[in-house]
């Protein structure tokens, strides 16, 4: 719960950001000057709010609570470890966010050089991922504990897919660590003078395309997991659902540099070889989307649906718990398609740094993993305040998932296309308006304030169902839904489980993809040809 306070007062600071962002946007308000609150700091707040912070709180509380449910109550030494880490995010993002707030760190969630910082918004940072470590370590340590007492078992699936993601964030935060902690904190303290840009962004995008798999494969958990039971169904296969995290964990890391497809200093071989192996992240997301169909019309036909479709409508669509991460699911189908355009790198010339790319991010994080994990809120909230989700608060969660679904339609939609068009991203209305403007904007941009304005009121209505949840719907018992897996589901291989062989497969797969790329742009920098060394 300590985790979901944290979530959710994210998500409601940051969603004002975002209303007054789009409506900055729109061009028919500016924001008051006697705030001295200006866009790209408001933007910085969004991003770090939203994408940063609800994120990493929420999954790593599910997480915990997922790991508990499946592989036994953590031990006091593992909670004592646990808080420590709750606690050492909570003061690195109040420092991070003091520094955002005071102007001293407008500097985007992606805080890129050559944009600076104060040192405290990046010390703050330090915390909050050291702070997560130790979160990731209590479960590690669980999972350990779990493996031992059943020798020769295959674990809780539940348990295996969150150690899974856990060690996927880890080896991630490796690279913004060695960022944060050898470039951007030595920088900003003026130990050194300047800093080596591409470098820079590189380690963040090792670093920043495995983050948004971080995000979405605790919705996979919940897909794969929890829905099939509260739709009465079995899991379609527990192989399929561990091989699809195993390949994640493999193939997030070599595809950074498909964020950096137009920056010069990385030689297009290099790029190519990562454009293809993007291609391979996209097939644990189409096993998925297998699995999920299977699931879906199995229970379907159960629930006596005939025909092509028939099975569609015996779903139980009155279920927010459902109902919420289907709606994601189906934002996922044009979510990834767009990254598919992205990755493929001539489009990528097209739309890279439009307001393209924030059309996908918005259908994908914000709507695909979002969702999910506001239809997670809506049963793991009463489990853990002893509280029962009420046909009323559920139906009011079945129209904020209707609503949030309609306004990042509205919003997603019109970026996309605005971007298609040369919107750039990134910029406040004015500075693109007036004499050189190629298209009329105004129309899109409008329609983009429309969408958010929904998402602001919607996070009204589920904070109003989260109040209601934690402090006054009636007392009773809400379950945990884990799903059983099919009676005639093959056995799972013990390969799945074989965290030493994969763990050399990545190390591999992340050497052969960074080596060279990182040599060459340490050796060719002004002061890497002066010898080896980071700035
Ligand atoms: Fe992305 C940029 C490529 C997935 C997030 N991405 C971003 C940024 C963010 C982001 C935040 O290659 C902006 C970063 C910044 O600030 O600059 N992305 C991809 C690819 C995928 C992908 C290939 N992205 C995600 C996910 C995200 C996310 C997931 C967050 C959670 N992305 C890129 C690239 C860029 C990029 C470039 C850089 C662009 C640039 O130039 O700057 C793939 O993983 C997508 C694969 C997904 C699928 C969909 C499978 C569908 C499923 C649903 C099934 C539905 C069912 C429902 C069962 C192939 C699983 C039934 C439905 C019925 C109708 C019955």
């Amino acid at each position: 719960m300590a985790h979901m306070y944290v979530a959710f007062i994210a998500l409601l600071l940051g969603g004002l950001a975002g209303l007054l962002q789009v409506l900055v946007r729109s061009g028919e308000f500016t924001l008051p000057t006697g705030i001295k609150i200006g866009y790209y700091q408001v933007l910085t707040v969004h991003g770090i709010l939203l994408a940063l912070i609800l994120t990493t709180f929420f999954i790593l509380g599910f997480q915990l609570a997922a790991v508990s449910r499946t592989a036994g109550a953590f031990t006091n030494t593992q909670r004592k470890i646990g808080w420590i880490g709750f606690w050492l995010m909570v003061i690195g993002t109040a420092a991070a966010a003091t520094m955002v707030l005071l102007n001293k760190a407008t500097v985007l969630y992606t805080f890129y050089a050559p944009l600076q910082a104060h040192w405290i918004f990046y010390l703050g940072l330090t915390l909050v991922v050291v702070g997560s470590w130790l979160l990731c370590i209590m479960q590690i340590m669980k999972y350990r504990e779990w493996k031992k007492a059943h020798p020769g078992e295959i674990s809780p699936l539940l348990t295996f897919l969150a150690i899974v993601n856990s060690i996927l964030w880890i080896t991630a935060s490796l690279g913004v660590a060695v960022e944060v902690l050898f470039q951007l904190l030595p920088w900003s303290l003026g130990l050194v003078e300047r800093i080596d840009i591409l470098l820079s962004r590189t380690l963040f995008w090792y670093f920043g395309h495995a983050l948004v798999y971080f995000w979405l494969l605790p919705a996979y958990m919940a897909w794969y997991v929890v829905v099939p039971k509260v739709i009465g169904a079995k899991i379609f296969s527990d192989s399929l659902a561990r091989l699809s995290f195993m390949l994640f964990l493999l193939f997030s890391f070599p595809v950074g540099i498909h964020h950096q497809l137009t920056e010069p200093g990385i030689d297009g071989f290099w790029k190519f070889i990562q454009v293809v192996l993007t291609f391979f992240v996209v097939i644990p997301s189409l096993l998925t989307a297998f699995s999920m169909f299977a699931t879906f019309e199995l229970r379907g036909r159960e629930l006596g649906g005939r025909g092509i479709l028939g099975w569609f409508k015996a779903l139980p669509w009155g279920d927010s718990r459902f109902l919420l991460p289907f709606i994601g699911m189906v934002a996922f189908i044009p979510g990834g398609a767009g990254g598919i355009v992205n990755a493929s790198h001539q489009m990528n010339q097209l739309v890279h740094n439009t307001i393209w790319v924030t059309g996908h991010f918005h259908l994908t994080v914000a709507t695909t993993v979002v969702l999910t994990f506001f239809g997670v809120a809506f049963w793991l909230i009463p489990h853990l305040t002893g509280r029962t989700l009420t046909p009323k608060l559920n139906y009011l969660g079945n129209i904020s998932g209707i609503l949030w679904g309609t306004g990042m339609l509205i919003m997603s939609f019109t970026m996309h296309i605005a971007g298609l068009l040369g919107a750039p991203r990134r910029s406040e209305f004015s500075t693109y308006g007036g004499a050189e403007m190629a298209y009329d904007w105004v129309p899109y941009q409008i329609a983009q304030a429309i969408g958010g304005t929904i998402l602001f009121i919607t996070i009204i209505l589920i904070m109003y169902i989260v109040i209601n949840l934690t402090w006054f719907a009636p007392k009773g018992q809400e379950e945990f839904p884990v799903a059983e897996v099919a009676a005639g589901a093959e056995k799972t291989p013990a390969i799945l489980e074989n965290f030493k062989v994969w763990g050399i497969i990545l190390v591999a797969l992340i050497l052969f993809a960074y080596t060279i790329p990182i040599y060459e742009i340490i050796t060719n920098s002004p002061a890497g040809s002066k010898g080896f060394q980071f700035w």
